[in-house]
């Protein structure tokens, strides 16, 4: 019998380290095409000297059985990721997005099934007798078809800044599913970047699953019912963070997310992850109202920064937009990313003195 369908407590004493973790939990079969495809992209960055962010998106899964039909599964759409992703592209940088498969990805995120659907955009007419349009299908049997978006110049301009970034090449995408992908992706996207020292920026907005089954516990087949109710007991995914900061990528300029539902927690929480594993910024948002107003924790400048050495001071700046303006168009993300450019060129600059 697997411990999924065990009620028995788990066998593990110990939370998995990352160490532990990876020497213990397969990488996915397509990682080391992976990282030569990121490795390639960093490159052509190197060559011309552009900064690259890594942009993590969307929810991780965790599945229940290894012939998986039954997941958990992280809320997150992939808003916020997609639309910084267009962000740090408008401000110069090359953008490495680390998305989940099919969440929203940067400029078709406007498109999308749900927001502004593509077979809306499209009109049947009776064919004309000359066809000149270049737009439409000229088959005079059949009606063609002509593209009526809603807001034109809203298309063109998304458009034009698509083709732009593709002709540039400063955009690469990886994908991942379960949070095992997410894991071995990060770390090994993080280990290829650590070559650009402190032009690197991650921005690690993906919902994280905090729990998962490992292999070892998870059933082959489907669990089956016939025993009644389900007891799980998952394990603790290990804490990324203290190893990208120590040994993963020891220069970059890590950005992480905290999310709470309750907004009296986001400051404390941010704090106690700043304090823990050193990095330098934690953006905290609530769920309802993390379009309009996030907050960016970080070290205040007066201290050392050296944990231990002296109790180190925080600084908050709160991010907000109207609500109005967000319905009229204006994207949070906007101002968020202008933050982090100026912070990241200071931290750059910071080397030196
Ligand atoms: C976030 O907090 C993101 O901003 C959202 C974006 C997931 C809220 P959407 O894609 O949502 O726009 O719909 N991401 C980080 C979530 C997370 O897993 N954080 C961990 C935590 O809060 C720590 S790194 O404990």
């Amino acid at each position: 019998m697997s411990a999924a369908q065990d009620s028995s407590p788990s066998t593990s004493e110990q939370p998995f380290s990352a160490e532990s973790y990876f020497a213990t939990q397969p990488p996915p079969p397509t990682l080391d095409a992976d990282v030569r495809n990121v490795r390639s992209f960093v490159s052509q960055q190197v060559a011309v000297g552009r900064k690259v962010v890594l942009v993590t998106s969307g929810g991780t899964t965790v599945p229940l059985e290894l012939n998986v039909v039954r997941f958990l599964d992280n809320f997150s759409a992939g808003t916020r990721g997609a639309t910084s992703a267009e962000y740090f592209l408008r401000a110069g940088y090359a953008v490495i997005f680390m998305h989940r498969q099919h969440s929203l990805q940067p400029f078709s995120r406007h498109y999308s099934h749900s927001t502004n659907p593509f077979l809306d955009f499209l009109e049947l007419e009776d064919a004309p007798q000359e066809q000149t349009d270049e737009r439409t299908v000229i088959d005079h049997a059949r009606p063609i078809i002509t593209v009526h978006p809603s807001d034109p110049e809203h298309l063109r301009s998304v458009l034009s800044a698509y083709k732009a970034v593709q002709k540039a090449g400063t955009l690469h995408s990886v994908t991942f599913v379960t949070v095992n992908e997410y894991l071995w992706l990060l770390r090994a996207v993080s280990k290829e970047l650590h070559l650009l020292g402190r032009n690197a920026m991650y921005y690690l907005a993906a919902a994280v699953s905090d729990f998962f089954l490992p292999r070892e516990k998870m059933s082959e087949h489907k669990i089956q019912s016939g025993k009644g109710s389900l007891i799980l007991e998952m394990d603790q995914v290990p804490k990324t963070l203290k190893p990208m900061v120590d040994e993963w990528t020891p220069e970059g300029f890590i950005v992480s997310f905290k999310l709470e539902t309750d907004t009296t927690l986001l400051v404390p929480k941010a704090r106690a992850s700043l304090e823990r594993y050193g990095h330098q910024v934690v953006i905290g948002n609530e769920l309802h109202r993390r379009k309009f107003e996030v907050v960016f924790v970080s070290r205040s400048s007066s201290s050392s920064g050296i944990v231990g050495y002296d109790k180190p001071g925080f600084e908050e700046t709160w991010l907000r937009i109207d609500e109005k303006a967000s319905a009229g168009g204006k994207e949070i993300e906007e101002d968020i990313i202008n933050e982090l450019v100026t912070r990241h060129l200071s931290w750059i600059k910071s080397v030196n003195t």
